[in-house]
């Protein structure tokens, strides 16, 4: 394993400027894109299902979902922080792709930061869902059908093999919510490896929802995974010893919910990007809604819910989730100017509808 070929550092620049947008991914060949993603496939393959990571601060990025300016943005923004990123990399892309461009920037950053990037996965990061959407077709547009089919079974087998949970201190960190488990050692055991229709805990953790209506119930998303509500997941995250659940793989306005104990992030901009200009107004000058939310925790007892422009207003967050060690979570608003931008926008979201 440790003596494959490596690219060339030409291959590495180019690499990274499709990846960025500033090369066509078209320029790419398939040859030396096979011998990086086996590099990538070896680095994931050596991490355990369930990551714990010892407290220390760290930056958590929902959904990304082809939205590979986002992630360059916090590339960035982060150089020195561990990130997290939630899973789900490719589909819903905004433009023809972007979702390539998105599963190799968080590739290539995973391969050169491996201790500082944790990649989890999501329900999109399977053979199945990525055979469906657009990855498998974006890819064979690139690269013709038979070499586009077979890079895309070496990113799934990289999806395969990537962490499903990572916990850390009172935290746990995961795709879609809890499973029904009793302990923290069944969602340890679960297996890597395989598409996750094969593992019915796999499924639930990928698929799963916590909602504002309490009670469980199937999800309507995927067979086999549940949707319920806060009695539910203080439950489930007793059973596992924790006291916070930071998830994607759904849309949370405030990205906090049962009182702190619940952080839902969506750090993607295709369906909840507003420009607040007239069309035609550069980047800057846009808005993007507060549904593009990262999670800042700091290693001790706060966890602070920033949207992604908070970058170019002095790290304000919106929310601030507490939790102490003596007691449970709690959750405030904490800048006023900015609750109240977030609310305008908020509404302005829902008479949009969507
Ligand atoms: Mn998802």
């Amino acid at each position: 394993m440790e003596n494959r070929p490596r690219p060339s550092r030409e291959f590495f620049e180019s690499l990274l400027a499709s990846a960025q947008g500033r090369a066509d991914v078209r320029l790419l060949q398939k040859e030396p894109l096979e011998r990086f993603l086996d590099l990538v496939l070896d680095v994931v393959t050596a991490e355990p299902s369930c990551v714990e990571w010892e407290p220390r601060e760290m930056v958590v990025v929902g959904d990304t979902h082809g939205d590979y300016r986002s992630t360059n943005h916090l590339l960035d923004a982060y150089p020195s922080t561990p990130l997290v990123f939630l899973g789900d990399y490719s589909g819903r892309s905004r433009e023809k792709f972007d979702d390539i461009r998105n599963c190799l920037l968080v590739f290539v950053a995973k391969l050169l930061s491996r201790d500082r990037i944790l990649l989890l996965r999501g329900n999109h990061d399977d053979e199945m869902v990525s055979s469906e959407n657009g990855l498998l077709q974006s890819l064979r547009e690139m690269l013709g059908a038979a070499d586009g089919e077979a890079v895309w079974k070496k990113v799934v087998a990289i999806f395969h093999q990537l962490p499903v949970s990572l916990v850390m201190k009172d935290l746990i960190v995961l795709h879609g919510a809890l499973p029904k488990v009793g302990t923290l050692g069944e969602i340890r055991g679960i297996p890597k490896g395989t598409p996750f229709v094969d593992q019915p805990l796999l499924t639930q953790v990928l698929w799963n929802d916590v909602t504002s209506r309490d009670g469980v119930a199937d999800s309507e998303r995927c067979p086999g995974a549940l949707v319920y509500g806060k009695s539910t997941l203080l439950e489930l995250l007793a059973a596992v010893g924790r006291k916070v659940l930071i998830h994607g793989h759904n849309y949370a306005a405030k990205g906090v919910g049962c009182d702190g104990a619940d952080i839902c992030l969506y750090t993607c901009e295709t369906y909840f990007y507003l420009p607040l200009g007239t069309p035609g107004d550069p980047p800057d000058v846009q808005t993007p809604l507060p549904g593009n939310l990262i999670a800042h925790y700091d290693g001790q007892e706060t966890i602070g819910i920033r949207a992604l422009p908070a970058f170019h207003l002095g790290e304000v967050p919106l929310f601030e989730v507490r939790v102490p060690s003596d007691g449970p979570p709690s959750a405030a608003s904490v800048s006023s100017l900015r609750a109240t931008l977030f609310r305008s926008l908020h509404d302005r979201f829902k008479h949009q509808g969507r």
